[in-house]
């Protein structure tokens, strides 16, 4: 495919979308399979989609989206990464290649272990691989010293039988990707409504009356959403879209699964109002709908009509109102307008939508999650909505839409770097053994931990943190740093390359293949974004016989180094139910776990929040009254102007899986190493569409974090923001720069200095 830049005049979805489908599929050597495999992804019987964390629309068949074929395409591939094609490429040459060389070249077929005399991976056995691992954790000095990362794709089984593991060592160190994606979420949730979940259920969306959807995109990342806004959109509800881009699919979408809709090419026009502040200016806006809310409210208090707050919600449940009331009065417009980048009048539309819906459902993502102030901002969305009492009622309330399939789950049951002391009570008694208290690391700290030596061993279930993780070469360093690194893996990834002092790659089977134990066929479970529990069950015939499930793999490392202590762990493995019975009897709401199964669609674990029982320390939701940051990034340094760059995913890539070159919906094809400017600034900064430019970063530790070789592409962008690709762009984000009490890198606010590329040379 050749390079070229050429604006998308499609909808979202649509046509463009089924071709893309059938390309992925098609292009695959199994179609048939493949196919087949669609058919049974989110039905009732059949597999979870790997693909995304939206929820399932019961009994509708053949829900599927452009994204999730690919990424079951991707999975489903004949390819593999054998014993033979490690002996021809060393280590140090596979290190030159792209991410998408590497994952193209397929599924692991065999546990590896890599040679550092020779540069090259070799193979292992099972038992030799486990012995190895169990080597090096009873030799470590302290507990701690131990990592184990998780990836949310994991099932609740692999996921508990995981913690159980690394608390039966002695540790709490569970780093993870939500620590990298939606921390902010479940922090600034808690502390408000006492539960770090989304409020809402999928049926909310059928009865809402207005949806704000904040920093998502979810025409390339969740696209079964858009059916639901499609729905709501269509019965009059108003969509109210608040992006730094304009994204294709949040403006118009066909549905490819409507045949109706793709003869008559009749699209739907997604969004009433769409509204585009600067980068991180999501707190400003929505402080500025409060001002204006509160104003109007007094407005109609004096003219004696009903007024706008939810009083009788306001004084039964929450506390803290007039602390917020004085801290609004106190933000002058000019701060509002200027840190938004949106006019006093863009501002008012949004507040008129808000003031005049009955059920508002707020949903958001890594727009709102990776910024310095991201806890604050979502209190202050959550301020909003409890202001209106739009909370607990149907088609109301708040929604963080979650990443990976079960990154919602892994948490549930237990993938927590600070558990709840009650949930380690529980564990101690059902276990009859002692479990560690002490806070474990979180993503950063873990990075940080490997590279002043401390953490000796990283342990992965599944993800690519070498990839993933801010800092790349910081990150790099942190896991040569250590003795030994072990990734259980389904493709070749750089996180293989980028290895301790000993390494082993462990394969194991998808979410899509089927998986057969001592006790029989197994299913597993997972969790969506609205906390449906359900069955997931692979049909795909495995790649290779060598590959084991995650569960089996963890209760093999266990077994080799902790022996039968607390559970006999390779029996847990033998039939995953006896697992799902160590979970009901240690985490509330999975209470007869197995049985609830048995109910088509799965079974809702249930929100305090949304049952207006507030599991806070006042009893109440609360309020928060935060100023806005006093200044988001500076504008310039040493006198060069400064942009504000987010790095973001494109529409051919699953994370650091790059599934192809193009993205559609924003006109970019054959390639991926672009930046995204506003034609003010192209002209401000002498450049045309195409010139080559490097990105610098700018933090004050003086390391130097600099990426060259990038395209300016013209974009509807506020003046002043730029955005590029996600991974290309982590060596960029310093580790250090993190949001405020979530810790999550600030992958959406990054301070950088860009230069022609032809100036080779840094004055
Ligand atoms: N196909 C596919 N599906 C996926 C993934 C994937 O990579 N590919 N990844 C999965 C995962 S792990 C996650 S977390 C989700 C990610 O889903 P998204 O959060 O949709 O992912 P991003 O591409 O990071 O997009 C961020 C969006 O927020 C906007 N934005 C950035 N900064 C701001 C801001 O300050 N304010 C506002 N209002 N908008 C802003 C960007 O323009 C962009 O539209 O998707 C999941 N689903
Ligand atoms: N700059 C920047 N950085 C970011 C982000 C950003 O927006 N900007 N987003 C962040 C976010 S939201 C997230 S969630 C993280 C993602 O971080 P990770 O979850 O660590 O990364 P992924 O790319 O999803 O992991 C892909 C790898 O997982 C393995 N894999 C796939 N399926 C399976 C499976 O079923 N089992 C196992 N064991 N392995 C499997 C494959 O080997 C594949 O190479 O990245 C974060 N990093
Ligand atoms: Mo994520």
């Amino acid at each position: 495919m050749s390079k070229k830049i050429k604006p998308y005049q499609g909808a979202a979805g649509g046509w463009g979308a089924l071709a893309s489908t059938t390309r992925f599929v098609l292009g695959s050597k199994k179609p048939a399979a493949n196919i087949r495999n669609l058919l049974r992804a989110n039905q009732v019987k059949g597999f979870d989609c790997p693909g995304c964390a939206w929820g399932d629309e019961q009994g509708k068949h053949f829900s599927f989206c452009e994204n999730g074929a690919k990424a079951i395409s991707w999975e489903a591939t004949r390819h593999q990464v054998t014993p033979a094609f490690f002996r021809q490429h060393p280590v140090s040459q596979l290190r030159q290649q792209s991410d998408y060389f590497l994952e193209y070249q397929g599924r692991i077929e065999q546990p590896m272990y890599l040679n550092r005399e020779t540069d090259h991976y070799e193979p292992i056995s099972w038992h030799d691989a486990f012995a190895l691992i169990s080597q090096h954790l009873n030799r470590l000095e302290h507990p701690d010293q131990l990592e184990l990362y998780t990836s949310g794709r994991a099932s609740n089984e692999a996921a508990y039988l995981y913690q159980l593991f690394g608390r039966s060592v002695g540790t709490n160190n569970f780093p993870d990707c939500s620590n990298l994606c939606h921390e902010a979420s479940g922090v600034a949730l808690s502390r408000a409504i006492g539960v770090g979940k989304g409020t809402v259920t999928l049926q909310d969306f059928d009865r809402a009356d207005a949806i704000f959807v904040f920093g998502q995109n979810p025409g390339t990342n969740h696209p079964r959403m858009l059916h639901s806004l499609r729905n709501a959109s269509r019965r009059g509800a108003a969509i109210v879209s608040v992006n730094n881009l304009k994204e294709r699919g949040l403006e118009r979408f066909a549905d490819p699964q409507s045949p109706a809709e793709m003869l008559t090419t009749k699209d739907s026009t997604i969004s009433s109002l769409y509204l585009c502040p600067r980068l991180g200016g999501d707190m400003a806006l929505v402080r500025g709908m409060v001002k204006l809310l509160l104003e109007w409210d007094a407005e109609a208090t004096r003219r004696n009509e009903p007024g706008l707050l939810d009083r009788a919600f306001i004084a039964e449940h929450t506390q803290g109102l007039e602390d917020y009331i004085a801290i609004v009065a106190a933000t002058p417009w000019q701060q509002i307008e200027q840190q938004s980048g949106l006019s006093r009048n863009e501002i008012e539309q949004a507040a008129k939508v808000y003031a005049s819906a009955g059920r508002v459902i707020c949903t958001w993502a890594m727009g709102i999650t990776q910024h310095k102030h991201s806890v604050a901002t979502i209190r202050e969305i959550t301020n909003l909505q409890l202001l209106r009492g739009q909370l607990g009622k149907p088609g109301a309330g708040l929604c963080p839409v979650r990443g990976h399939s079960n990154v919602q789950g892994n948490r549930t049951v237990g993938i927590n770097e600070q558990p709840a002391s009650e949930f380690i009570d529980r564990l101690e008694a059902h276990f009859k053994t002692p479990m560690p208290r002490q806070p474990g690391h979180n993503a950063v700290a873990a990075i940080q931990a490997m590279l002043d030596g401390k953490s000796k061993v990283f342990i992965a279930l599944g993800g690519n943190i070498a990839a993933a993780a801010p800092d790349t070469h910081v990150t790099a360093e942190a896991l040569a740093n250590c003795d030994l690194t072990v990734q259980i893996s389904t493709k070749l990834n750089r996180s293989h390359l980028m290895a301790g002092r000993e390494a082993l790659i462990l394969p194991c089977l998808g979410r899509t293949e089927a998986d057969v134990q001592a006790g029989g066929p197994q299913f597993i479970t997972v969790e969506d974004s609205f906390s449906m529990v359900h069955a997931s069950q692979g049909v795909g015939k495995p790649n290779s016989p060598h590959q084991r499930s995650e569960t089996a793999i963890i209760a093999g490392m266990a077994q080799a180094t902790l022996g039968d202590k607390p559970v006999n762990w390779l029996d847990l493995a033998d039939d995953y139910n006896r697992i799902r019975e160590h979970i009901a009897a240690t985490l509330p709401g999975f209470e007869n776990v197995n049985e609830r199964l048995q109910q088509p669609g799965g079974f809702y674990l249930g929100n305090s929040a949304a049952d207006y029982h507030w599991q806070t320390a006042s009893g109440k939701a609360n309020f928060s009254a935060e100023a806005l940051p006093e200044q988001l990034l500076p504008a310039s340094a040493e006198g060069e102007p400064v942009s504000v760059l987010q790095t973001l995913r494109s529409h051919d890539q699953y994370n650091t899986t790059i599934y192809g070159m193009n993205d559609r919906y924003r006109g970019v094809y054959g390639q991926r190493m672009v930046l995204f400017m506003h034609t003010d600034e192209m002209r401000r900064r002498g450049l045309h569409e195409g010139d080559e430019v490097e990105i610098i970063s700018l933090w004050h530790d003086g390391a130097e974090r600099r990426v060259g070789g990038f395209k300016v592409v013209a974009y509807d962008i506020p003046d002043g923001n730029v955005a590029a690709y996600y991974p290309e762009t982590n060596p960029l984000v310093p580790l250090h720069s993190t949001g405020d009490d979530s810790h999550t890198p600030t992958s959406k606010s990054i301070a950088v200095l860009i230069r022609r590329q032809a100036s080779q040379r840094i004055v």
